[in-house]
């Protein structure tokens, strides 16, 4: 199966090095429990669950099942003022996974739609209670929130941010990586107090001005940054002082990626609005949701409009599609049959072990880990931040090992089923791949 030319340039690659992809290009062909097949027929370790979607691996028969009898019985449904029955089973279910009280579901096509909706539904709240200069929203340096406008806003990655003109007005606070924290093993033990500049953002902006604080509970896409011991609980009071709402983006952290139902659940802070996607279907079929307090959802419900209008007009064609929910019903049983928030507790000590020995290579600046998500961030090249991952990242690939780059880092998420000697091998080749600098 050749892909020719015409179609390589037809195919303009999302977050891709398009000219360098097309002239060295990496295809995938199949893929089946924790391994991909490339197009050369050589089978490659998934270090990644895909993009920290596929926790469950790959072509798991009860997902696949699901989705098959689901396309034969109901392909679509309008998501728009109809209904079909599983939506409705699949909300109830993500609410069996999420922190007491958060128990409404908002279905979206994405993890930037989840975000999108949150902060829609944060602003429209405040309008609802009669508070509409409460708009502003405040999010963290580094922060990853998807690459719509609301969430390149509110996302503190500069290079997602700096093309594309006027965005939201959004305050950031400081990222959580300090000196003192650096080669953390999990949760460091430094740097709660970064949390005090949240109540001087605030008090510079007014409350009355501030609408949300979102943050990713640990930081997933920027290397992996878990939060500093007391530093989420001092943001909640922060906010709960100054009746701002709290949103956490749990597109990488929920659904078992740090070996608990939510970051909220693992870090014991609650939000008052979380985002999921990726791990909600495994992967399968694209899908978001925002879950939020019924004290939140019910003051649009109490909003006395006439009972044909529309409480929140907002939602997405794709909103709840037959095929997504079959898929994240599947999947979310399975998190629950498999028992798999254990297992992934039971095998983080064994990542967390292997991947802090890599400390020793000159090029290793700081390594950060919890559950099975592991950083490592690397030294510049001087003025090429970016490269040296890039560099890591193609010989792992060529050693039959994907793991992802971004920005300086190195990020590791495998399989929550994922063996010693498969994590002995992933490490032993970024060993190699590390030796050669
Ligand atoms: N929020 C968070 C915390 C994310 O990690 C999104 C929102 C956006 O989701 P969608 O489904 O719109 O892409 C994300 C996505 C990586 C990587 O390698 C991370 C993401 C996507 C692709 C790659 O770290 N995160």
């Amino acid at each position: 199966m050749t892909i020719t030319g015409a179609q390589f340039d037809a195919h303009w690659m999302p977050f891709t090095g398009n000219r360098q992809f097309k002239k060295d290009p990496r295809i995938i062909v199949e893929a089946e429990g924790r391994y991909y097949k490339d197009s050369n027929g050589r089978k490659i370790f998934d270090g990644l669950s895909g993009l920290w979607t596929c926790g469950l691996g790959h072509k798991v028969t009860k997902i696949n099942e699901a989705i098959k009898e689901q396309i034969d019985t109901l392909d679509f449904s309008p998501s728009f003022q109809f209904g079909h029955p599983k939506s409705f089973q699949l909300a109830e279910l993500i609410t069996s996974f999420s922190p007491k009280g958060l128990d409404r579901v908002f279905f979206t096509g994405s993890g930037s739609d989840a975000v999108e909706t949150a902060l829609k539904i944060a602003r429209a709240y405040w309008v609802n209670k009669g508070l509409p200069s409460k708009s502003a929203f405040i999010g963290r340096i580094k922060g990853y929130h998807g690459v719509n406008f609301g969430g390149i806003s509110v996302g503190g990655i500069e290079t997602n941010r700096k093309m594309f003109g006027e965005l939201l007005s959004a305050n950031h606070l400081r990222e959580t990586i300090t000196p003192q924290n650096i080669f953390s093993k999990g949760q460091p033990m430094e740097g709660a107090c970064l949390a005090e500049e949240l109540e001087d953002i605030i008090c510079s902006l007014g409350a009355e001005n501030v609408a949300a604080v979102i943050l990713e509970p640990m930081s997933g896409s920027a290397g992996v940054i878990p939060p500093p011991k007391g530093y989420l609980e001092r943001i909640r009071s922060i906010c709960d002082a100054h009746e701002v709402l709290l949103i956490f983006d749990e597109v990488i952290c929920g659904l078992g990626r740090l070996g608990w139902a939510s970051g909220s659940e693992a870090f014991g802070v609650t939000p008052d609005i979380m985002t999921i996607a990726k791990q909600l279907t495994n992967g399968v079929v694209p899908m978001g949701a925002a879950i939020v307090k019924s004290s939140i959802h019910d003051v649009f419900m109490d909003s006395n409009l006439p009972h044909y209008m529309l409480e929140f007009p907002h939602g997405y064609t794709y909103s709840a599609h037959p095929v997504a929910c079959a898929a994240g019903l599947a999947s979310l049983s399975l998190l629950k049959e498999e028992d798999v928030f254990n297992r992934v507790r039971e095998i983080a000590p064994y990542f967390e072990a292997r991947i802090h020995e890599l400390r020793q290579y000159s090029v290793v600046k700081d390594i950060r880990n919890f559950g099975l998500a592991g950083g490592i961030t690397l030294e510049h090249y001087p003025a090429e931040p970016a490269r040296r991952p890039f560099e890591i990242a193609m010989r792992m690939w060529d050693k039959g090992q994907y793991v992802r780059y971004g920005g300086d880092t190195i990020q590791i998420a495998p399989a929550f089923a994922v063996l010693e000697d498969e994590l002995d091998r992933l490490f032993e080749s970024l060993e190699e791949s590390l030796k050669k600098f």
